[in-house]
């Protein structure tokens, strides 16, 4: 098999806004990320995938593109970005920008065009219709938005400020070539594809929308041209590179993979696959939270291991709240399932995701006014909020389900405002309030912290082959409580097993295991023989067997 520079690779994704801000208007910035990055580096990171940062008037923070070729102010200008790629190259780590294919901004040039008449050549770049259909936005209830001027409806799956384009059309795709090019000349390594999985449309007849996370997987994504459009972008962009001798990597946002539908992406380099983030997410969707069924998430990583040939493994990003309150216990056991978290990270078969501030355990925050939060999502939600119950319902909802608990400044210190912004400036998020005891510099000090386990499991991952692309079986699936599984390659075999609970637990593996040593855990003592293990709540163990 090939190794190429990303298969033992571990991304870090930088949301800039919240990283760091070295300009004092409590936006992060480009310049706020070259300050960081021999702090990337030294937690073993390779590769930054580094969100929106292009021209934008930020109504969905950046995944609104006004210019694709132009820099937003706020973060920095042309020259700081080119300084920032050559800085990371320096550094020998690689970067991936953000790339949003699905939709423009509003205000884009070529929106301001297509909505001015209907025979503007640029009418045909984005999906207009006489009447609406019944499908719902993801942000708002309808995804279609009249337009006065010429008296029809634009389609838009996200913010009414972020219209799709038409990829029907081959010139979309030739503009959306160029702009790829231009930025591999700059001399990036790759893209992040926003919503890849729904650049092809289903037709617009009405259909029946039963519930909301089934209309992802069946009426949004996979597309019936879509692998058609994905294998030209291949075709006209890596390809045209991989002449040059420079290996692209492209990884997409997948919303909609599932099991049998994979073959539609098997040119790109990677996918992110969703299920597991959508898990708890009924049939009203984000805001109608369920219980998560722990046998089914480990299901979902052992189908979509055998489904992709190469998987991306991140359990958040900066749509989802953040890992530690979400999947683990972000009290008691906070370090401790933070841990477990980061060791399943680094050791499931696949690129690895970190996203910024889990490597330290942040965590979500807790609101006081719905003023706290600004993403659409969840501003709209309280817009369609009617009755005092509606309202309580959805407070109960955003406390633990808002795409802003990602989105807190990172906690570099415990100076006022984490260090994320001079004392004075009033951050755009607010900083959570356990920054004192939960910060970067803290945790550098600190032997046991969180951040100093991530350095150490994201080392044994980036250099070791087993643990990069070894066989990965997952045994006794259905315990509720223990995911246990194997890493193995000709050289060598690995045992895995953590208990996601707050419980201790007693396990037996399915057959007896010769243990040869433990690697790493999260707790300095670990009760383990061939054919029992007693595990501590959130305890992690990687053993070599
Ligand atoms: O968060 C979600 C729904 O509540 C996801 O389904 C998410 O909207 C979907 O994965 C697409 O996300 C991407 O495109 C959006 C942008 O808001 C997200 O930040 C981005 O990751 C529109 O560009």
């Amino acid at each position: 098999m090939d190794f190429r520079w990303w298969k033992n690779g571990v991304f870090y994704q930088v949301y800039p806004m919240s990283f760091k801000d070295t300009d004092n208007d409590g936006v992060g910035d480009l310049n706020g990320i070259i300050e960081k990055l021999d702090y990337l580096k030294a937690l073993g990171i390779t590769g930054v995938w580094l969100c929106p940062i292009y021209a934008s008037p930020l109504a969905d923070n950046g995944y609104d593109i006004s210019d694709y070729r132009a820099i937003q102010p706020r973060f920095g200008t042309m020259e700081i970005f080119e300084t920032m790629i050559k800085e990371i190259h320096k550094r020998d780590m690689y970067v991936i920008m953000d790339l949003v294919l699905n939709h423009t901004s509003d205000e884009h040039p070529w929106f301001i065009e297509s909505k001015s008449s209907k025979d503007n050549p640029k009418r045909d770049y984005y999906h207009w219709r006489d009447e609406p259909n019944n499908w719902k936005s993801f942000f708002e209830p309808t995804a279609w938005e009249l337009d006065p001027t010429t008296n029809q409806y634009y389609l838009h799956l996200f913010h009414t400020k972020q219209p799709d384009l038409k990829w029907e059309n081959p010139e979309v795709r030739r503009e959306m070539y160029e702009i790829m090019h231009y930025w591999l000349e700059k001399g990036v390594d790759g893209f992040r594809v926003d919503c890849m999985s729904m650049i092809s449309k289903q037709d617009f007849k009405t259909q029946p929308l039963p519930n909301f996370n089934d209309t992802i997987d069946t009426i949004y994504s996979n597309g019936p041209r879509l692998k058609e459009f994905i294998n030209e972008m291949v075709e006209n962009v890596v390809d045209k590179w991989k002449e040059k001798g420079r290996d692209v990597y492209i990884v997409g946002e997948g919303p909609g993979v599932k099991v049998g539908k994979f073959h539609i992406y098997e040119k790109v380099s990677s996918m992110f696959h969703f299920r597991h983030m959508f898990l708890d997410h009924g049939p009203g969707g984000r805001y109608d939270r369920q219980p998560l069924d722990f046998v089914k998430f480990k299901q979902i990583f052992v189908d979509m291991d055998k489904e992709m040939t190469w998987p991306s493994i991140f359990l958040s990003n900066h749509d989802f709240p953040r890992l530690v309150s979400r999947f683990g216990d972000d009290k008691k056991y906070r370090v401790q399932s933070a841990k477990l978290f980061g060791l399943l990270l680094m050791t499931m078969r696949g690129t690895s995701f970190v996203y910024q501030g889990d490597e330290i355990g942040m965590t979500n925050f807790e609101f006081k006014t719905f003023d706290d939060f600004k993403d659409p999502k969840a501003v709209r939600a309280l817009q369609e909020t009617k009755t005092g119950e509606e309202k309580d319902n959805l407070k109960s909802q955003l406390t633990t389900q808002a795409r802003d608990h990602a989105r807190t400044p990172i906690q570099w210190n415990s100076q006022p405002n984490a260090g994320f912004c001079k004392a004075g400036v009033t951050p755009w998020m607010k900083v959570v309030e356990n920054y004192k005891e939960i910060n970067v510099e803290k945790s550098e000090k600190d032997p046991g912290s969180v951040l100093n386990f991530y350095k150490r499991v994201i080392n044994l991952k980036t250099k070791n082959r087993t643990l990069t692309e070894g066989e990965f079986e997952v045994e006794n699936i259905e315990n509720k409580k223990i995911f246990s599984y194997f890493r193995s390659s000709n050289e060598q075999k690995f045992w895995i097993i953590l208990n996601v609970s707050s419980d201790e637990v007693v396990y037996k593996p399915a057959t007896s295991l010769s243990i040869k040593k433990i690697i790493i855990s999260n707790y300095s003592e670990n009760e383990v023989t061939s054919t029992e293990v007693k595990l501590k709540p959130w305890e992690a163990i990687l053993i070599e067997i």
